[in-house]
């Protein structure tokens, strides 16, 4: 029989992708159910031509279910997760709280499927959206000639910080427009956004590129630089892959790019790996560079998988290349790499 699917965290904008991408295989799956906080309790959402009452959260909500799907702030995960486990479900939890735990498998298939298998807690988490829109292409030249070392400098979009981040993004834009010269004087820009505009990503994003993504770490570091590092490290099975990695937030609304350096144990070409990532689920390699062909952060929005281009082979580093990946970061980076994890379970559960 079909499984019941629950998302958590419904009205979200990784809630709404959500509800596409489910209504786009809606065949497949049994009752869906639309979890929020008690503020949208009530409201009525689509899935398909189906309209649905969004429910509040509580234990006996999870009832019948499956598979849940989180996608809420770290810190109500860390509550609500164990107890939809506890009531039966197989939660796929999109927040930070869980990724790092031994027993709680970090998944991304085109990295790890088989450790989907593996979830005594009932609890699986999906990576980051930086790390995850790395991954597709990372994970099979891993596999063929043995990743020693990455470093990664991202470029990351206003939505990575959900519907207040992107709202906060076209407010500063709309305050500054038309720009009239602005961003050519220190201090310029903000002092025409005021000092609120700090507060979504720590500085003014309109007009500006901003090094930091997430927390402040030990060391100087932020989260978002560490996830990359850690979540990479597992998912790849690598415990000691040596990663640099610096996060930086850009005026865009959706799409993670990355400018990635890869250092391999063996021997590479970029022939060879073009080959790799031609074949590569969840890749389309987009490399014309003479007739302006490469990944842009515009043209991934609302695309499934990610793009690579700007392959080259490193010309000071052995066995290594540089390449630029990016991702919708709401799709792969968090709602479609949450679907196929379940994908892997429906296979699972319904037909061996
Ligand atoms: C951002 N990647 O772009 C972050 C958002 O660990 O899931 C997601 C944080 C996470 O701001």
């Amino acid at each position: 029989s079909k499984l019941n699917i629950a998302i958590v965290g419904a009205t979200g904008v990784v809630g709404s992708i959500m509800r596409e991408l489910l209504a786009a295989e809606r065949e497949k799956w049994g009752e869906i159910r639309l979890i929020a906080s008690p503020r949208s309790a009530g409201k009525v959402l689509n899935v398909g031509d189906e309209e649905i009452t969004v429910q509040a959260m509580s234990p006996e909500v999870f009832e019948g279910i499956d598979i849940a799907h989180f996608d809420l702030p770290d810190e109500v995960s860390a509550e609500w997760v164990p107890v939809a486990a506890e009531k039966g479900a197989i939660v796929i939890d999109k927040s930070a709280h869980f990724r790092m735990e031994d027993d709680v498998p970090l998944v991304a298939p085109e990295a790890n499927p088989e450790d989907v298998r593996n979830r005594p807690r009932n609890i699986i988490a999906n990576a980051n959206c930086t790390t995850l829109t790395l991954i597709p292409s990372i994970a099979p030249l891993h596999r063929e000639f043995g990743l020693a070392s990455m470093s990664v400098a991202s470029y990351q979009a206003a939505s990575g910080g959900g519907k207040a981040g992107l709202e906060a993004l076209y407010e500063q834009v709309n305050k500054t427009t038309p720009a009239d010269g602005l961003g050519t004087k220190p201090g310029d820009v903000r002092e025409a956004l005021g000092e609120e505009a700090n507060e979504a990503f720590g500085a003014p994003l309109a007009w500006n590129v901003v090094p930091k993504v997430g927390g402040w770490r030990d060391g100087g570091w932020t989260s978002e630089e560490l996830k990359v590092r850690n979540e990479s490290r597992k998912m790849l099975g690598h415990p000691t892959l040596k990663v640099a990695s610096t996060c930086v937030r850009v005026p865009v609304a959706i799409g993670h790019a990355q400018a990635v350096h890869a250092t391999f144990e063996n021997d590479v070409t970029v022939e060879q790996a073009r080959a790799v990532l031609e074949k590569a689920e969840g890749v389309t390699v987009v490399d014309d560079p003479g007739n302006n062909v490469y990944p842009t952060s515009i043209d991934s929005a609302g695309i499934s998988g990610t793009q690579v281009g700007r392959l080259r082979q490193s010309v000071d580093f052995p066995n290594s290349l540089e390449f630029f990946t990016v991702g919708d970061n709401l799709i792969k980076g968090a709602a479609e790499n949450s679907m196929q994890v379940a994908e892997l379970l429906r296979k699972e559960l319904t037909e061996s």
